[in-house]
């Protein structure tokens, strides 16, 4: 499959194959798109905004045709989370500090349960999608993951879901490039999955080099990172 993109890319820069001919991934059966807290709070005019996260509506729209499964993800935090600066005396948004289960870097008031903040983006159209997964409820505990919370402990349940489901590949988009998308990447690698990030359908929040570190540690872990144009929408 590799192979024949990179012929195709030379061939099509010669203007041959007509574009229509060219080899695309074709998402099968046990495929499903993960569509990560594409939500109010991530795009500008949000509680956390991630420059240009709205841009990703529309490539995610657009290449979740291709699939027969669609999850979402939405980031739903208890008010008082500890994931915010907020609930630590003198500390500011975007610090870091130690707790219990590791390094916590601490983000602005954002995705409280219920809020508008929180609600998913109203230009996302996918009606297709089958589960909305919500992460990040335990007040004690921060989850960027869609699997796994930031204890490396709590399950979110999705590995089952996904498993008995029969699902083998997982292909991730949505915000953002280097916390949410890349540690639920990361984590469907880690448990089988062959795993892809659609990179053009993600945003970074890109914070002393996050971006370029989540890029080295996804691709040392064999993690695909593709474009929504080698998906073939039919
Ligand atoms: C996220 C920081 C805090 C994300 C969520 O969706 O990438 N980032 N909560
Ligand atoms: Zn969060």
């Amino acid at each position: 499959r590799r192979f024949l993109q990179s012929a195709a890319g030379t061939l099509a820069g010669a203007g041959f194959p007509p574009a229509a001919a060219a080899a695309r991934i074709k998402p099968g059966a046990n495929a499903v798109l993960i569509v990560v807290d594409v939500q109010n709070c991530f795009v500008p005019g949000g509680a956390l905004p991630v420059a240009r996260g709205d841009e990703v509506v529309p490539v995610i729209n657009r290449i979740a045709t291709a699939f027969d499964n669609v999850v979402l993800t939405q980031d739903w935090h208890t008010p008082g989370h500890i994931s915010f600066a907020s609930s630590h005396a003198g500390k500011k948004p975007f610090d870091t500090i130690r707790l219990g289960y590791g390094e916590q870097r601490l983000w602005p008031d954002h995705c409280v349960q219920g809020s508008q903040d929180a609600a998913l983006h109203k230009d996302l159209h996918l009606p297709q999608a089958q589960m909305i997964l919500r992460k990040g409820f335990h007040p004690q505990v921060d989850s960027y993951s869609a699997f796994e919370e930031a204890d490396h402990k709590t399950a979110t349940g999705l590995t089952g879901y996904l498993r008995q489901r029969g699902i083998e590949s997982v292909f991730v988009a949505g915000l953002a490039t280097d916390f949410c998308v890349a540690w639920t990447a990361l984590d469907a690698r880690r448990l089988g999955f062959d795993t892809s990030v659609v990179e053009d359908a993600c945003r970074a929040i890109d914070i002393d080099g996050s971006l370029q570190a989540a890029w080295k540690q996804m691709q040392a872990k064999g993690i695909e990172r593709i474009q929504s144009g080698d998906i073939d929408i039919g």
